[in-house]
């Protein structure tokens, strides 16, 4: 089942920033669809509850070494 998820990341400056954690959820087993916002400073994650965690998903970003706080 596809479940959407969304992340508050704080501490970005840039798009390479943005582009940075995008692509570290983007690699994520189970992450079907996912893109980070810098002006909100939120991501998006569509992603298979089967197969991954949010907790997963907090901590992919986290190892980018940005803050990540689930929303929704
Ligand atoms: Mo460049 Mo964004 O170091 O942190 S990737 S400002």
């Amino acid at each position: 089942s596809v479940l959407l998820c969304r992340i508050r990341i704080k501490g970005m400056t840039c798009t390479s920033c943005s582009s940075t954690v995008e692509s570290a959820l983007q690699v994520v087993h189970g992450v079907l669809k996912a893109s980070v916002a810098l002006a909100t400073e939120e991501a998006e994650i569509r992603y298979d509850l089967k197969l991954v965690t949010v907790d997963q998903l907090v901590e992919a970003v986290e190892d980018t070494g940005f803050e990540a706080v689930v929303i929704s």
